[in-house]
């Protein structure tokens, strides 16, 4: 069966069509998100999709939270700033679940470059630049399961 949520980005983690899994990811709304009064708008796009919202804080988190966020990019000419950004101002940490919502979420998020973001995903809606591009989704189940960690803690009662 195709549900006919393909992507040539998120293709893979879809290809299994047909199988419906339970899943848990990891988003974050941006400091630029938070600041233009977009955490609303962001939050509803996910329940209306039918996720449930599993965990949800509002904070501004540490240069060493945002480091381990965004580890695997250490050394990158765009690291310090990231790190830097994502520290500077208050964000919005979530955990949400539903049927396949690690690939759905990036899907919803739309690609990381706003200019080049569908209409209809929240970057090519909302995204400024490359950076500010008001959303961080997990990117795999084994992120998904890191992401949630570093920000929550244990969950799996929840
Ligand atoms: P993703 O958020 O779509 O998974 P990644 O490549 O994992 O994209 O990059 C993580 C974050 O780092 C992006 O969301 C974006 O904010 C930032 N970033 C990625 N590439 C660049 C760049 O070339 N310049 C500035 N920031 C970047
Ligand atoms: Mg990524």
């Amino acid at each position: 069966m195709d549900y006919g949520c393909k992507s040539e980005k998120n293709g893979e983690l879809l290809k299994a069509e047909g199988t419906m899994k339970k899943e848990r990811t990891f988003l974050m709304i941006k400091p630029e998100g938070v600041e233009r009064g977009l955490i609303g708008e962001i939050i509803g796009r996910f329940e209306r999709k039918g996720f449930k919202i599993i965990a949800l804080k509002l904070l501004k988190i540490s240069r060493e939270v945002a480091e381990k966020q965004y580890e695997e990019h250490r050394g990158k000419d765009f690291f310090e700033g990231l790190v830097s950004y994502m520290s500077s101002a208050p964000t919005v940490s979530m955990v949400i679940e539903g049927e396949n919502a690690i690939a759905v979420a990036r899907e919803m998020a739309g690609v990381t470059n706003p200019k080049l973001a569908k209409p209809g995903t929240i970057r090519g809606d909302y995204g400024i630049d490359v950076q500010r591009n008001v959303i961080h989704a997990s990117d795999s189940e084994e992120s998904a399961k890191r992401e949630i960690s570093i920000h929550f803690g244990n969950l799996d009662s929840f």
